[in-house]
């Protein structure tokens, strides 16, 4: 039993880097490979359908093989063993939490292992590559596209994301820049509600001065440590 009732988790790309999935910035990070202009945006998805599909299609290939590492086994043991609310609202789209055993949880970015209509608006389980050819289930259209979140669109249910933050007394970001709004201005949201801020990530992110309290090191050290401590009140 912790010594706080809700806890609000952030997690970025960093806690899947040790399951084998890369980040995004940084040397070796899939920035240095694929610009985001060209595979991020949904100007580039109107432009490049293909090569949009290209890049999700490799990355979906990659995500198969990946399983959760002990990061977020610890954050699920988090959820389970803590008496008040744990809400983690992971920025990345892999199925890790999932399968690692979190339940409460919001990806607001959106999620791989799902395929979205354009013409039509539903959004369905999809483990299997996605093309321009692709006929949605729903309405027939050839208009599917990864349900996932480019860079000008609303990220996912941020109602439900900012209550929670408004409520929480502890808030604990790992393995994210904090380079990417609206995730990096949480910590702020969390602040002004009273909450201590903690970060947990390899190296300080473009926000460390904002959190009151940071462990450095890789996920899969940092946090079951932090957790074993939050558990232990
Ligand atoms: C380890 C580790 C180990 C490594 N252990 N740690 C305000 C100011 C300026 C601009 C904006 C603003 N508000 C909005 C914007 C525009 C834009 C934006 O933020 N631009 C910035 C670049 C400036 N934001 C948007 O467009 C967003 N939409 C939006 O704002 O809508 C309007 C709105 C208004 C009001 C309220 C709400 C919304 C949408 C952003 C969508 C981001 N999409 C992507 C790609 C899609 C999904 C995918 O393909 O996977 O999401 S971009 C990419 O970045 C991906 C990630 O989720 C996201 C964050 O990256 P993350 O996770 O931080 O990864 P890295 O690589 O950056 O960092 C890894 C970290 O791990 C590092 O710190 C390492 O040290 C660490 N690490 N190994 C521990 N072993």
């Amino acid at each position: 039993m912790s010594a706080y009732h809700n806890i609000v988790i952030l997690t970025g790309a960093g806690l899947s880097a040790e399951s084998g999935l890369g980040t995004f910035r940084g040397p070796g990070g899939l920035w240095e490979n694929f610009r985001i202009e060209d595979v991020a945006t949904p100007e580039a998805f109107a432009r490049d359908p293909v090569r949009v599909h290209e890049f999700y299609n490799l990355r979906r290939s990659w995500h198969k093989q990946a399983l959760p590492n002990a990061a977020h086994l610890a954050l699920a043991r988090l959820e389970r063993e803590h008496g008040g609310n744990v809400l983690a609202v992971t920025q990345n789209i892999d199925a890790l939490h999932e399968a690692a055993g979190t339940k409460n949880l919001i990806h607001m970015h959106g999620e791989l292992e799902r395929a979205l209509c354009a013409a039509c608006g539903t959004s369905a389980p999809w483990k299997e590559d996605l093309s321009i050819e692709t006929l949605c289930a729903r309405c027939g259209e050839a208009a599917m596209r990864p349900d996932v979140v480019w860079f000008g669109e609303m990220p996912r249910e941020m109602e439900r994301i900012y209550e929670a933050l408004g409520a929480c007394d502890l808030f604990v970001s790992i393995g994210t820049s904090g380079t990417v709004y609206p995730a990096a201005g949480f910590v702020m949201e969390a602040r002004a509600a009273g909450a201590h801020a903690v970060e947990l990530n390899l190296e300080p992110s473009d926000g460390a001065d904002l959190f009151l309290e940071r462990l450095e090191g890789p996920a899969t050290g940092i946090v079951p440590t932090y957790v074993d401590r939050l558990l232990a009140g």
